[in-house]
This record gives C-alpha cells, sequence and structure tokens, in this order.
C-alpha cells in the first residue's frame, strides 16, 4: 500500500507550536476546536440540497422539523465545538446581535463569519468560514468585557478561512506566514497543500461589484479606468472576477494576484463587510502573505472598532495594486479638500 506522506493540520500545529505568541498549547487547542466544526459544517455544506437546509429559517419541513439555514446551522457548529473546548471565552459572530458569552475561563476570543456569501449558498457556488482570534485583555475567570471585543487587528493572535469550493481549504496564519490546507475526504484530515503563501507583488484581476458603479467615490471609478487601459507593460486591461463570496474572491486573488474593492458610497459610506470577522482576518492574512489591506486611505488593522458589527470600506489585496488604488482615492480626497 502506498504510505500517506502528507502532513496533516494537526502534525504542522503541533511542529510550529512554538511559533505562537502563547506555546502553552491552549491556541493549538482552539484551532482543533475550530477545524473540527469546519469538517461538519463541510458534510453539511456539500449534502445540503438533500438536508432541508437551503432556504429560509424559520419554516417546517415535510416531517414537521425546524428547517436552519445553513449560515445558522454553522453558527451552531462552530460555537458548539468552541464550547466543549473551553479555551474561548467569547464568540463574536455575525449571525449573532451581541457577543456569546462561552467560558470565564477561556483566554481567547473568536470572531467570525461562520458562512460567508449567503446569496451562493443555494445555487451550489463557492462559500466560506472567517474566523479571528485575540488574546483576551480583561484577566482569565472574570467576564468579558466589551474592550475585549472590540480590539484593533493588529492584536489578532490568528486568522484563518476555510474554502468551501472545488475542493475545501484551510489557510491560516498565526503571525508567521500563511499556509495553506486542502481536506482529503480519504482520510478526513486537512493536508498541507500551499506551505509559506505568498501573493504576487502585482497581478492582473480586479473585483468588484461593478453594478454599483454610479455609487462609487470618483477615486474608485478612476481606479476601475485604470484597470481598463490598455497598457501592455503592466499586465492592463486587468480582469474583472467576481464572486460575492468573499473568501473567494480573496483565496484567487491571493493565489494568482489582485485586487479586491468593497468600496464606501454616498448612502453606504463604510461600504457592506465588517470590519471584525471579515476584514481584519483577511487582512492579518493579506499581509503575512506579502500584500495590503486599507480602507482606501488607513491600514485595516490600525481601525479601532467601536461596534461588533461595524463595516468599513477595503482595498486587500496585492501590494502594488492595493497602492495604486489608495492613489486615485488620496487625488480624490486633495480635490474635494481643494475645492
Ligand atoms: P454576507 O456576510 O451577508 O454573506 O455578505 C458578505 C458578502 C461577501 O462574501 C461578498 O464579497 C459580498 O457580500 C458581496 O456583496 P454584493 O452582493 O453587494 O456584491
Ligand atoms: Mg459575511
Amino acid at each position: 500500500m502506498q504510505e500517506n506522506t502528507h502532513t496533516t493540520v494537526h502534525q504542522f500545529i503541533l511542529d510550529r507550536q512554538n511559533d505562537f505568541s502563547f506555546a502553552t498549547g491552549e491556541l493549538s487547542r482552539l484551532m482543533r476546536d475550530i477545524i473540527l466544526a469546519s469538517r461538519i459544517v463541510n458534510r453539511d455544506v456539500n449534502k445540503a440540497g438533500l438536508m432541508d437546509i437551503l432556504g429560509n429559517y424559520g419554516s417546517v419541513n415535510v416531517q414537521g422539523e425546524e428547517v436552519k439555514k445553513l449560515d445558522v446551522r454553522a453558527n451552531e457548529e462552530f460555537i458548539n465545538a468552541l464550547k466543549r473546548g473551553g479555551e474561548c471565552a467569547a464568540v463574536i459572530s455575525e449571525e449573532d446581535e451581541e457577543t456569546n458569552h462561552i467560558n470565564t475561563r477561556g483566554a481567547y476570543i473568536v470572531a467570525m463569519d461562520p458562512l460567508d456569501g449567503s446569496s451562493n449558498i443555494d445555487v451550489n457556488v463557492s462559500i466560506g468560514t472567517i474566523f479571528s482570534i485575540y488574546r483576551r485583555l480583561s484577566p482569565v475567570g472574570s467576564e468579558v468585557t466589551m474592550e475585549d471585543c472590540l480590539q484593533p487587528g493588529v492584536n489578532q493572535v490568528a486568522a484563518g478561512y476555510i474554502l468551501y469550493g472545488s475542493s475545501t481549504m484551510l489557510v491560516y496564519t498565526t503571525g508567521k506566514g500563511v499556509n495553506g490546507f486542502t481536506l482529503d475526504l480519504s482520510i478526513g484530515e486537512f493536508c498541507l497543500s500551499n506551505p509559506n503563501v505568498m501573493t504576487p507583488e502585482v497581478g492582473n484581476l480586479y473585483s468588484i461589484n461593478e453594478g454599483n458603479y454610479q455609487k462609487f467615490p470618483e477615486g474608485v471609478k478612476n481606479y476601475i479606468k485604470y484597470c481598463q487601459e490598455d497598457v501592455k507593460a503592466d499586465k492592463r486591461p486587468y480582469s474583472t472576477r467576481y464572486i460575492g463570496s468573499f473568501v473567494a474572491d480573496f483565496h484567487r486573488n491571493l493565489m494568482k494576484g489582485g485586487i479586491y474593492i468593497y468600496p464606501g458610497t454616498d448612502k453606504d459610506p463604510n461600504g457592506k463587510l465588517r470590519l471584525i470577522y471579515e476584514c481584519n482576518p483577511m487582512a492579518f492574512l493579506v499581509e503575512q502573505a506579502g500584500g495590503r489591506a486599507t480602507d482606501g486611505h488607513t491600514r485595516i488593522m490600525e481601525l479601532t472598532p467601536e461596534k461588533l458589527h461595524q463595516r468599513t470600506p477595503v482595498f486587500i489585496g496585492s501590494k502594488t495594486m492595493v497602492l495604486k488604488a489608495e492613489e486615485f482615492m488620496q487625488a480624490q480626497a486633495e480635490q474635494v479638500n481643494g475645492g
């Protein structure tokens, strides 16, 4: 029989335990809990059409059982795994308005979007889970405070995503580079497939919902024009690629080189994506892979959250491309201030 020589994610974490900011094994156990829940969610995602879990939350299936939307169910799976594990003090989730207080003896705060890309869930298009881990600021054993939950992204000790795509992948960082693992269904383990991921300095993909073009700030409109110009020397015009699932769009651009933008508009100056559990974890990952993430002016990870579900504009991806988009935003700001 052929020997399986793949490194599983658990082996990888054990080997790298000293890389963790806190080498006590707690963070490894927290990762173990997240990974377990992601495998359960992966199973549900793969069988979604057969499980009465597509569609709207609140309805009742033919057996008279309550039908749970897949994102609600994923939220429960992650929270249950984190409750069982004991290392997590509280969870901030896109699915819950308030913080979930889990265990006062836990040392970590987990922020997550259990299943991002909800518009794609029912139509079999890639979706993902995004997670971010902070060490709590208040003493272990006490109640978790709002200050624990509203930490800036620079305080993250780990972050990552699970992409439920043509294969299922886990990509994460603990601040020492980015590594990617592919779920091998035959053994039920994530195995190292993409060690030391670095994103290209520049790519030729731009990802933005251009249906909103009329509402975009001038700086973004001008950057899109720049992307579309015919300049062979720097691979322009770039190609548009937009799935509408942040994890899938981010992952493709991370691997191939590109920029993802969800800008603010006059009506929604903070855009759509959430700072704590969507933008900060991706910003941590992209920076660790050599890329850049800003709100058009300021580094995402230096923004101070004021509320749990705060939104922020986001420009994220290959460094040179994000810097160029910022130049256009800066030019717009100068024009406004000058005039
Ligand atoms: P969600 O958290 O409700 O799923 O919304 C986040 C999603 C992202 O995955 C995606 O990039 C974006 O919203 C797409 O929004 P739009 O349809 O406005 O382009
Ligand atoms: Mg989301």
